[in-house]
């Protein structure tokens, strides 16, 4: 049984990043809408997959970036529109959204440990790598390396300006880790030393450009000047298959006082600070993708995207969020 206001909740912890990192995000958007549906009473189908969608479109709106959400999210739905566009009962339709659901919170999770699997066999023993933010997907990469045997030793950034670096250093020293923290504008003193680069993603486009934390782009021309490669880990749910019809992705902006503390902010009123959450780093600066489902070059994404994502590109229209433009 779910409490009211419960979604209401679950909007609040993802967009304050109380839950935070693109694949938590998913999963407790999953694990939401999953408790949502399972206690909503209905009189109808169609009042059962309006008061669905109505509530869906919160979720999705929450965070602009991290293309996870409404991936995931849409998996759920789309039965519950197809559903309820057949004219099956309120009963098969809770079922089937509740299965599906379950599924996707079962394949989050071991979507991350697989592709740990597939990107640990880059690794080799004595390799330093450089890491960024606090991903997940990067981390199960390091650790299944780790626990492999392989003596890696990995420099992880602070991040600035929410410092997710710290949490990164922090799991890394507890899986026994040789783990070195640099402030962000240390990248280029140590990039010499670097064998590769591992991060995380929010959004990849059809074009294999990579949307992952703000820095991300500059360790990405770091390294290419440096002849260092770089891998992305992100699972499959993190493509923007929207991206097939131009439409753009959303770079999250968030609160000056972030850079810069409120007491300050006062002795410079004339002081413009911006805050952007994220960064586009090109295909050409990527050497490969590494998903739960193999590695993938950036020329892959296409196809990968267009098999996956079918019955979602079918009821794009259906799905969008009421009142964002979307290209046809
Ligand atoms: P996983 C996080 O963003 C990380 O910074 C990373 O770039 C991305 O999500 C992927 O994380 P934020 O939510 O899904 O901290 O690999 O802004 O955990």
């Amino acid at each position: 049984m779910v409490e009211a206001g419960a979604v209401e909740r679950a909007v609040e912890k993802i967009s304050s990043r109380e839950v935070r990192g693109a694949s938590a995000i998913a999963r407790y958007a999953a694990e939401t809408l999953r408790d949502y549906i399972q206690q909503l009473q209905s009189s109808s189908p169609d009042d059962f997959k309006d008061r669905i969608l109505k509530m869906s479109y919160q979720l999705k709106g929450a965070r602009p970036t991290a293309v996870s959400l409404p991936n995931t999210v849409d998996s759920i739905l789309i039965p519950v529109i197809t559903l309820s566009d057949e004219g099956q009962s309120v009963e098969d339709i809770r079922s089937a959204a509740v299965d599906v659901a379950n599924r996707c919170i079962e394949e989050i999770k071991g979507a991350i440990d697989k592709l740990g699997e597939f990107g640990a066999k880059r690794l080799r023993d004595g390799d330093v790598i450089l890491t960024h933010s606090d991903s997940r997907a990067a981390l199960s990469v390091l650790k299944h390396a780790h626990d492999q045997g392989k003596k890696i030793s990995v420099i992880n950034t602070e991040t600035r300006p929410q410092s997710q670096g710290y949490q990164t250093s922090q799991k890394l020293c507890e899986y026994g880790i040789d783990t070195t923290m640099i402030i962000d504008s240390c990248v280029r003193m140590v990039i010499d030393d670097v064998d590769k680069v591992i991060v995380g993603a929010d959004a990849i486009a059809v074009n294999g450009a990579v949307v992952s934390k703000i820095g991300t782009s500059q360790i990405a021309t770091l390294a290419n000047e440096a002849r260092v490669k770089v891998m992305v880990a992100a699972e499959t749910y993190k493509l923007d298959h929207n991206s097939i019809y131009g439409d753009l992705i959303e770079l999250e902006e968030r609160d000056p006082a972030e850079v810069m503390r409120k007491d300050l902010l006062g002795d410079y009123p004339t002081l413009k600070i911006r805050n952007p959450q994220f960064d586009v780093t090109p295909p050409e600066y990527i050497d490969v993708l590494i998903s739960e489902r193999g590695l993938i070059p950036p020329s892959g994404v296409f196809s990968v995207m267009r098999e996956i994502f079918k019955d979602h590109m079918k009821f794009r229209g259906q799905l969008a969020i009421p009142g964002k433009k979307i290209a046809q």
